[in-house]
This record gives structure tokens, C-alpha cells and sequence, in this order.
């Protein structure tokens, strides 16, 4: 960055956010004390000593327990590390839809983005060391994608059947709080830990403390589902169709927000736990959980740690196999992805628009401007020798310019764009509709894809495409847009021509379009996955997510 540019500048994290949450940590912390110093610590509940024999509430760890315990420790590992690369590629978190440079309240680079040369979201991806992120690198967000939503998927599915565990047994008892008291009960244990003094532990193989039962209950019953419900909320083909599911957490940028607050939640959260675990006897603690007896001896300790070990070496495969086998994870992650996608989002058509007072004053541009000659000539001749060319599977071949694409018809929509990075914009577009494109040229029955090349170049060169299912391309909203906020296109935009699919992410949304061609498959265009983000960064074939 030169001395000279013009910066949108932001803080690192905002005060007013910081400020909340530092108060969120430390007015519990004062309070704590604040109680001690005045009234000395609270009594604590007593948890009478039990034995098998004697007990009467439900008691110690089965196999299920056990064994879900560990398999979500591992999903919850790879969720957290691929989400963090995620993050990564655009590393600003934003409370507004539109994200503005300047108005993120959280940002995970020094960068401040430069306003008066072109900057691009791709540009603003930053470099994740692998010991951290997963694949780690820059620009693996496609193979950090499969490994979340996989993993997110035998997330839920571990802790579905936890659940099920939970509630077939009595076993729901120890977690769920059936009295109030529970309340003051936690918190004379919290004002114990926060001013250094141990209390008595009830055996956790019978009863936990009321502290450790709420926490355990929050992580289950809140934060978890506080994050399965949150990630959808980034889903263009489910918030373009349910209006309501966007409105929940106000918009996509909260609900990404809340997502990683969440991830915050369940590392303080093991930090504290494996910090209790520790101090409050660590061999019979994981004779609990791992071998499920309760006893002081050290056999569930080292069973313990060699699971920990095994989860490390997972980790590293994982790493390992995605920077080698990069399409096969690809591949694995859309083989088990796509059908879910198929069945749950991808059969609506998107709807939701906006009003013109919700258009986003600044709209991050992605990709890299034409470079090519003929691009460039055309240009300069503002388009007027633009010949958009039709071809393939159809029984019409065309070849049309602007003001015959303006002829066949013309539809103006304001509609929120995800891109696949985590940034959104409310923009509107106007231009011809697929659908009356699809009359002229009469695609044959045969024709399943629909094919859109690019003037432009990717980043690692070659020139950009993308495709579209003709189901998608039918899609009342599927639109070749000419203007964006009331203006012919901008170079930067895509002039004179590109592509909306309002229940895709953005890099489904060619620019620069040169030609479409109507095809069986994509399989004989490049590297055969449908577009050059699927080629080359090993992008999802579906985007409704
Ligand atoms: N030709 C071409 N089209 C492209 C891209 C590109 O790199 N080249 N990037 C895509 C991505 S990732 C996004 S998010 C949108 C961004 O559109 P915008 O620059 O108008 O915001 O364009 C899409 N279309
Ligand atoms: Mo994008």
C-alpha cells in the first residue's frame, strides 16, 4: 500500500463492541469479588456422598455417552479449524448487510482497504498458518468449505444421537436443570473459582456441581443450536426464499457474527472445562468419561491421552490429504454435500427483494478486470460492437447486441449477492431475463447446463466461466444484467454483460460475459467441474450455500 491512498479506516474491533464485551467477562468477575469482600464467600449447596448402591438419581457414563463425547471433540475440532480458514478469506466481521470498508466491527488483518484503487475481495484473503486453519494457506476456502459442511454434518448427526441417548435414559437429569435454585447455586460456585477458592466437588460420576451442569446445558441446549441455526442464515438459496429466516438474526452479516461468537463460546468453554477437569482430580475425571468407571487408577488417563493423540494425527491427515488429494476432497465433499443441498435447498426459486432505500452505498468488487484486447476495444467503443454469442444445444443459435438483448426484454430487481467469502451487498440490476433468452434460442431437450464464458481471466490465468443448471437458468430471478443501480454496468462490474442468479453465491455470477453456450454437461469445458473456481480453488459445484 502506498503513503498516498485513500483508506476506509477502521479500528481493529470497535470500541462500543469491545467495551460490551469486555463487560460481559469482567462485571461478573467484579461482582464476584466485590460479594467476597462484603459478605464472604457464599454457603454452596451439599451434595451428599453417594455410592452405586445408594444412589438414587441416575448415575456414571455409558458407552453412547462416551463415545459421542469424543466424536464430537474431534467434528468440533475440524468445524473450528475450517471455519477459521473460512474466515480467513474475508477477515471482517460486520453487524450491517452491506459491508462497507470502515464499518466492520472486528477485523482479522492490518489492512485497511484502499478506496481509490481497485481493491478486490480476493485481494483482502489472507494467509492461515496449517497448524491453525484447515488446509491453512491462502485461497483454500473451496477445500475449507467441504470439510465444514461434512464435518457439520456428523456434527449434528454425533449429537442428534447424544440427544436420543439423553432422553431415552434418565440420563437428561444430569444435565438439565429442574429447579431454579440452580441459579444462585452456580453462582456461589462461580464466586468460589473467580476469587481462587476451591470448593468441595460433588463425584461427577453422581452429580455434577450446579455451575457445571448449567454450562454443560448452555454449551448443549444454546450454543450448539445458537450454531446450527446461524450457518444456514449464510445460505443465498434459503434467505432469498425465506425472508423470515434472514430476519431471525436480523441479516446475513449477524447471523456470521453471532457464528463465530459462538465459536468463542465453545473455546472459552473447554478452556474452563479442561481446566476443571484438571484440578479436581485428573485420573478418576477421565476414568469417567473414557473408560466409564470410577476409580483413581491412571487407565482411562493414558487411554485418555492416546485419544487425544489419535485426534491430533486425524488433524494432520487431514491437512495432509487436502494439499495432496485436493480434488478427491472435493469430489468427497459434494458426493456427500450436493444431494442435501439438492433436497433442501435447491428446488426454490429465490424471491426476496429490496427497496431501493436498502441498496448498499459500496458494493466489494471480485475478480480480475479484462486484460484482452478485444475486451478492451470494445470498451472503448462503449459497446456498441458487443456481440453476445449463443450457441450449443439449441435449436436457434444467436448472435445479439445491446440494444437487441434490450429488445427481448427487460426486468430490474434489487436483490441481496453472498459471495462465497462471507461479504454481502444489496445491489439492483436490471437487464434481460433468462427466461426470455431461453424462448429465442430453443435449447434442445438434451441441454442440462448452460454455459457462461468470460472476456476476463481468473487469477492463476485462463479465462473464467461458470455454469448454471437450465433449471436455475429458468429461474424468474436468473438475469443477464446491463445495469446496476440505475447505471449501465461498470467495468468493474461486469461490463457490458453478466450473470445474476439470486439463489447462488456469487461466484455462480459470471462477468464479462462473452458467450453461453447450452450443453449436455460441463464436462468437456477445462477441467470438467463447471467453472474455474470449481477447477482451480475446488469450489462446490452447488452454491446455494
Ligand atoms: N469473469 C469473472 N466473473 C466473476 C468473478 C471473476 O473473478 N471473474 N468473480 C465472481 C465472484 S467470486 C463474485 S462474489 C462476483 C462479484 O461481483 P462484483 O464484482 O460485481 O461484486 O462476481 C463473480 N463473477
Ligand atoms: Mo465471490
Amino acid at each position: 500500500m502506498t503513503r498516498h491512498d485513500v483508506v476506509a479506516t477502521s479500528p481493529r474491533i470497535r470500541q462500543t463492541t469491545l467495551l460490551i464485551l469486555a463487560a460481559l467477562l469482567l462485571v461478573p468477575l467484579v461482582a464476584a469479588y466485590v460479594q467476597w469482600m462484603i459478605a464472604g464467600l457464599p454457603t454452596l449447596p451439599v451434595y451428599p456422598k453417594v455410592t452405586p448402591d445408594s444412589a438414587t438419581q441416575p448415575f456414571g457414563f455409558s458407552v453412547g455417552l462416551r463415545l459421542t463425547h469424543y466424536v464430537n471433540l474431534l467434528f468440533i475440532i475440524l468445524l473450528a479449524r475450517s471455519g477459521l480458514q473460512i474466515l480467513m478469506d474475508h477477515p471482517r466481521l460486520y453487524w450491517n448487510v452491506h459491508c462497507t470498508p470502515g464499518s466492520e466491527w472486528i477485523r482479522f488483518t492490518p489492512v485497511q482497504v484502499p478506496l481509490n484503487r481497485l481493491y478486490t475481495a480476493k485481494d483482502d484473503a489472507r494467509y492461515l498458518s496449517p497448524w491453525i486453519g484447515l488446509p491453512g494457506g491462502r485461497h483454500t476456502l473451496g477445500l475449507a468449505r467441504h470439510w465444514h459442511f461434512v464435518s457439520a454434518l456428523f456434527w449434528v448427526l454425533n449429537g442428534a444421537i447424544y440427544i436420543i441417548l439423553l432422553f431415552t435414559t434418565s440420563h437428561w437429569r444430569r444435565i438439565v436443570p429442574t429447579s431454579w435454585n440452580i441459579i444462585p447455586d452456580a453462582w456461589g460456585y462461580f464466586v468460589h473459582y473467580a476469587t481462587f477458592h476451591l470448593p468441595p466437588e460433588p463425584n461427577g460420576f453422581y452429580q455434577y456441581n450446579a455451575l457445571q451442569q448449567l454450562s454443560y446445558f448452555g454449551v448443549v441446549f444454546i450454543l450448539a443450536p445458537i450454531s446450527i441455526l446461524t450457518g444456514p442464515s449464510m445460505s443465498p438459496a434459503l434467505v432469498n426464499r425465506f425472508s423470515w429466516y434472514r430476519r431471525l438474526p436480523s441479516n446475513r452479516q449477524v447471523g456470521r457474527s453471532i457464528h463465530f461468537l459462538a465459536l468463542c463460546g465453545y473455546v472459552l468453554f473447554t478452556i474452563a472445562h479442561v481446566t476443571m477437569v484438571f484440578i479436581t482430580g485428573f485420573a478418576r475425571n477421565m476414568n469417567h468419561i473414557v473408560i466409564g468407571t470410577d476409580n483413581p487408577l491412571r487407565f482411562g488417563m493414558y487411554i485418555g491421552l492416546s485419544g487425544l493423540a489419535i485426534l491430533f494425527l486425524l488433524n494432520v491427515m487431514a491437512n495432509w490429504a487436502t494439499w495432496l488429494f485436493p480434488r478427491f476432497i472435493q469430489r468427497a465433499g459434494d458426493a456427500i454435500v450436493n444431494p442435501i443441498q439438492h433436497l433442501l435447498l435447491d428446488r426454490h426459486a429465490p424471491l426476496a427483494q429490496y427497496r431501493p432505500e436498502d441498496i448498499s452505498p459500496f458494493f466489494w468488487p471480485n475478480g480480475k478486470l479484462p486484460t484482452s484486447e478485444l475486451w478492451k476495444s470494445l470498451m472503448a467503443n462503449d459497446f456498441r460492437d458487443y456481440r453476445l454469442k449463443v450457441h450449443g444445444l439449441v435449436e436457434n443459435p444467436v448472435d445479439l447486441s445491446l440494444p437487441e438483448l434490450r429488445q427481448l426484454g427487460y426486468q430490474s430487481q434489487i436483490t441481496l449477492h453472498h459471495c462465497i467469502q462471507g461479504w454481502s451487498g444489496i445491489a439492483q440490476w436490471a437487464g434481460l431475463p433468462m427466461t426470455e433468452l431461453i424462448k429465442l434460442v430453443h435449447p434442445k431437450p438434451q441441454a442440462r447446463a448452460v454455459i457462461f464464458y468470460s472476456y476476463g481471466e481468473g487469477l492463476e490465468g485462463g479465462l473464467y466461466y461458470d455454469s448454471q443448471t437450465i433449471e436455475n437458468a429458468r429461474r424468474p430471478l436468473t438475469l443477464l444484467a446491463y445495469e446496476m443501480n440505475g447505471k449501465p454496468l461498470s467495468a468493474v462490474h461486469g461490463a457490458p454483460l453478466r450473470l445474476r442468479v439470486e439463489n447462488q453465491l456469487g461466484f455462480k455470477m459470471v462477468k464479462w460475459i462473452s458467450a453461453i453456450e447450452f450443453a449436455a454437461d460441463y464436462r468437456h469445458v477445462n477441467e470438467g467441474e463447471g467453472g474455474y473456481n470449481s477447477d482451480h480453488e475446488f469450489f462446490d459445484t452447488m452454491a446455494d450455500i
